[in-house]
């Protein structure tokens, strides 16, 4: 065996450690909060643009209401069409509340701004990637199966959005077949991703806390009416009614 043979074959058997999964987050968490506002060390440097019976706004201000940021918030007046103006769709593209304020720069999305508070305050959040993952995956899910249709049923109980009884009972049966999954789920750990809650709670809650005007009753699942109940004894807990005014309230 020649020597360029012999390279090969030690290359070959020498062990490579397993490749970790691309990481979400590059940058530490400490590290992240440094950079993007120059705020960043002040407390009060986040504004909520919402409107107060907006379930993806609670999400984003029950957030910042646990990590005990307080937060100055501008009511978004979809009434009278205030999130289509041109001076509101510069912050939010999609013409939507949420729209989170940090610095100069404007967030849409709740479960990304749910993401991005975690990273920013360090609080929340997967412990490891694995972990990450897990409440990443939780996130998708909220939105496409458990918050579609639990809000759809909930703005047609309030006269926001019409539609027929055979639509009606498509969505009674894709919201119950996801609460199932939740009970399923809760069977196994206290919290969606394990020993701790994370944004995949908070996320989840979001929508829960609705269930009831959606005509979902939730204590017909144990597991999700016990973690309901623990969610709601976390420090820094707050209503709908206590995080979101009517009005605009400034810090
Ligand atoms: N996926 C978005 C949904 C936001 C959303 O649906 N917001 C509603 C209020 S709850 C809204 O702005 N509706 C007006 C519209 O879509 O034109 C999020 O999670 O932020």
């Amino acid at each position: 065996m020649g020597k360029a043979a012999k390279r090969v074959v030690k290359k070959a058997t020498v062990k490579k450690p397993i490749a970790k999964p691309a990481a979400r987050r590059p940058v530490k968490p400490s590290q992240r909060g440094k950079t993007a506002a120059a705020a960043s060390g002040n407390k009060e440097r986040f504004t909520l643009h919402g409107f107060a019976l907006s379930g993806p706004t609670y999400t984003v201000a029950l957030m910042l209401s646990l990590c005990r940021h307080p937060f100055s918030y501008i009511h978004v007046n979809l009434r009278e069409g205030a999130h289509k103006q041109p001076d509101y769709l510069v912050k939010n593209r999609y013409g939507q509340v949420p729209c989170l304020r940090d610095g100069q720069i404007f967030l849409s999305q709740s479960a990304a701004i749910l993401e991005y508070l975690a990273g920013k305050l360090g609080k929340f959040d997967g412990k490891t990637e694995f972990e990450q993952q897990r409440v990443r995956e939780w996130m998708f899910w909220i939105w496409d199966k458990l918050a579609a249709p639990i809000y759809r049923l909930r703005q047609r109980a309030r006269g926001l959005r019409q539609f027929g009884d055979e639509v009606k009972v498509m969505y009674d049966m894709e919201a119950r077949s996801a609460l199932a999954v939740l009970e399923h789920e809760l069977a196994k750990s206290e919290w969606l991703t394990g020993r701790k809650p994370t944004i995949a709670d908070i996320d989840a809650y979001g929508v829960i806390r609705y269930a009831a005007e959606a005509g979902m009753d939730v204590s017909a699942y144990p597991r999700i009416a016990e973690w309901k109940k623990r969610f709601e004894a976390l420090p820094g807990f707050a209503t709908p009614e206590q995080l979101l005014p009517l009005e605009s309230r400034l810090l």
